[in-house]
């Protein structure tokens, strides 16, 4: 009787293992036929009713079986994977001569590329680049600077205060200080950076960024501030732009000029950009204020020097036309992929 129930289970697990068309069935059926509660066990189980004399035949009978399941499942096992990897492979083929996925390139934002320019200009001419932080004591962005607590030269800069003392630096003027403290004329520095202040329109943005210029030596004049600013105008707008000076006021440079170059849209001619007088102003500057090279430990009696500051996002929206400072905030891609 169990004779034939071991033939039978044989037969049954051999053809359902050969029909098998996946590894996970294998899996079940190992459990289903060799498993702890499976078909063997079960038959062992039963081996309490086989007469003693006849036990040691069926049990060869039942591990005979179980090798041969074993065999079975090993074998087929071995033959579904090499199927599978087959398979796999095959759709996992790269076909090399399909055209290749174009990653989209990145490009330099219309302000850095401004800064660059300049940079790169300033440096032909002997500057080298001096940075200071952005978040400042009042000490370097007005004190040093001759703008002393109630000095109404401070409503022309809306600040932004973190304490009473420290700050959001309005201008990279605050680095003049900061260089001069730190080193002895001759000076020639480039400071570019950020800076903030409270205000918010076409051309006015709360951060902006500046770039500051201060040469301090023996001998130096207005008339080397015409020539520096003159042949990087000329090499970042047009060779043929003009510039001219114009009388201002800074607490920290005197006399005090602003400068305005040629307006690039009508040529001097006058036009709404330049609101009919075919100048646009671009930046401040003037020579170094007695005051200021004296708060430094530098000797005026001996020493001159000029100083400028100039707004890289006006020089971007003038080189490049964008009428409105917001666009090169926004993020728009659409805005941005044009540099
Ligand atoms: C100054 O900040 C002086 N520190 C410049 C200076 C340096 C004068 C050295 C003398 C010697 P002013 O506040 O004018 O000056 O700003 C300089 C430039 O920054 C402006 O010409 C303008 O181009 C730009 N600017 C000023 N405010 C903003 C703003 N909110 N958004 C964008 N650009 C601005």
């Amino acid at each position: 009787m169990i004779k034939e129930k071991i033939a039978d289970l044989r037969r049954q697990a051999l053809e359902v293992v050969k029909e098998a068309r996946l590894s996970k069935d294998l899996a079940e059926l190992r459990i289903k036929y060799l498993g702890k509660s499976g078909e063997i066990t079960s038959l062992l189980k039963g081996m309490r009713e086989v007469p003693s004399d006849e036990r040691p035949m069926v049990g060869k009978l039942v591990n005979d079986l179980r090798e041969a399941i074993e065999n079975a499942i090993g074998s087929k096992e071995n033959q579904l994977k090499a199927g599978e990897t087959e398979e796999r492979l095959k759709k996992e083929t790269i076909d090399v001569t399909l055209p290749g996925i174009k990653l989209k390139q990145g490009g330099l934002h219309p302000v850095n590329l401004v800064r660059n320019e300049l940079i790169e200009a300033f440096s032909g001419l002997g500057f080298k680049v001096f940075e200071g932080p952005e978040i400042e004591l009042d000490y370097y962005n007005f004190k040093q600077l001759n703008i002393p607590d109630d000095h109404p030269a401070r409503d022309m800069q809306d600040t932004f205060y973190i304490n009473e003392g420290i700050l959001l630096r309005t201008q990279t003027s605050a680095g003049q200080i900061r260089c001069m403290e730190k080193e002895k004329p001759p000076i020639k520095v480039l400071s570019p950076g950020r800076v903030y202040r409270s205000d918010y329109d076409a051309t006015h943005s709360p951060m902006f960024h500046q770039m500051e210029g201060l040469v301090v030596d023996k001998g130096i004049t207005l008339c080397d501030l015409k020539g520096v600013l003159e042949a990087v105008c000329k090499k970042v707008f047009a060779p043929d732009v003009k510039t001219r000076l114009r009388p201002s006021y800074f607490p920290f440079t005197e006399p005090s000029v602003e400068i305005d170059v040629s307006c690039s849209e009508c040529g001097g001619k006058g036009c709404s950009l330049c609101k009919g007088t075919g100048w646009i102003e671009i930046l401040g500057a003037g020579m170094v204020n007695r005051v200021v090279l004296e708060n430094c430990g530098v000797d005026p009696d001996v020493y001159s020097g000029f100083a400028f500051g100039l707004g890289l996002e006006r020089i971007a929206m003038l080189k490049y036309g964008i009428p409105d400072i917001r666009y090169l905030f926004d993020n728009d891609i659409r805005f941005l992929k044009q540099f």
